[in-house]
């Protein structure tokens, strides 16, 4: 899995007219970058979040969260890429925020967001390859460039891991399963976040009742018929590579509320007071 680094995202932002910054609508916050929203507030460019993947949340909650980046002065759109909804928005969105044409726009983000599909669903067609899961054939390993009908180019870049954000979103997201060296531990989070967020999560995935984690992990190894040879025991890190590779692919179901994001926003300016 080959991650852009910081030099190469300030060299595409200062390419750009436009810049794109793919956020991952089960955890909008988890997955944005304030340092690559500060390049491009440094280089004076135009920056547009795009909340992906708003088929995996109610659509008051995508409202919810364009209404939170739009408070803080950013532009803001939601859509869902893959199933192709809300690209004429995006489309009116870039077009608006700049007069030059044609217009250059680098689309960014962290690992996994839906880069390539954004510039697929915009081009109509598939152009970028996009791949279902980290680091397997087709993902994003150098800036490439698109063209999008007459007054339009978009670049591809792959996904960075932004320093600041949620540490097990960028585990999970910066190499494929298989290439974990303790998949056990994240997916452990995984699970725990998933459980807390929609109690429901791990019985709609596997229609496991158990709420321990490591629990969860050896019935999915039992049920699955996972065992390590030499032991006989249940093998659990093959049971914690499918629990993220299900992450990836949405079969284990949950998502970040924004009200907890508000609650938590409120409770640190109140300390602030203090
Ligand atoms: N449910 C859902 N899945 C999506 C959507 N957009 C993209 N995906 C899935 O998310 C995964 C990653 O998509 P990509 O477009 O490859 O993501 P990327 O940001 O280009 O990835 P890198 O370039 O490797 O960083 C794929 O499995 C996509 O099918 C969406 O709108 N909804
Ligand atoms: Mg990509």
């Amino acid at each position: 899995m080959i991650l852009a680094s910081w030099r190469t995202i300030t060299w595409l932002v200062r390419r750009a007219d436009v810049v794109l910054e793919v956020v991952d609508a089960r955890d909008p916050m988890g997955t944005r970058s304030r340092r690559l929203e500060r390049i491009v507030e440094a280089l004076g460019r135009k920056l547009i979040i795009v909340i992906n993947k708003a088929d995996l949340i109610p659509r008051e909650v995508a409202e919810k969260w364009k209404k939170i980046f739009e408070d803080m002065g950013y532009t803001a759109v939601y859509m869902a890429a893959r199933e192709h909804m809300g690209t004429r928005k995006l489309r009116v969105a870039i077009k608006k925020a700049v007069e030059t044409r044609p217009i250059i726009v680098a689309v960014t983000g962290y690992p996994k967001t839906g880069k390539s599909t954004v510039i697929n669903a915009l081009k109509g067609k598939h152009a970028a390859s996009t791949s279902p899961i980290p680091g397997s054939p087709g993902y994003t390993t150098h800036v490439q460039l698109y063209r999008i009908g007459r007054s339009m180019y978009m670049l591809d870049s792959p996904g960075v891991i932004p320093v600041e954000g949620d540490r097990l979103e960028a585990v999970i997201r910066g190499k494929p399963p298989e290439q974990l060296r303790d998949p056990i531990n994240p997916a452990i989070e995984l699970l725990k976040r998933a459980l807390r967020y929609n109690p429901r999560a791990v019985i709609e995935a596997y229609g496991i009742r158990e709420t321990d984690p490591l629990r969860i992990l050896e019935e999915i190894a039992v049920k699955r018929g996972w065992r390590y040879k030499t032991t006989g025991e249940p093998n659990i890190e093959e049971a914690a590579r499918q629990v993220i590779r299900d992450y990836h692919e949405a079969k284990l179901n949950f998502y970040v509320p924004p009200e907890e994001y508000l609650e938590k926003r409120r409770a640190s300016v109140e300390e602030a007071w203090l």
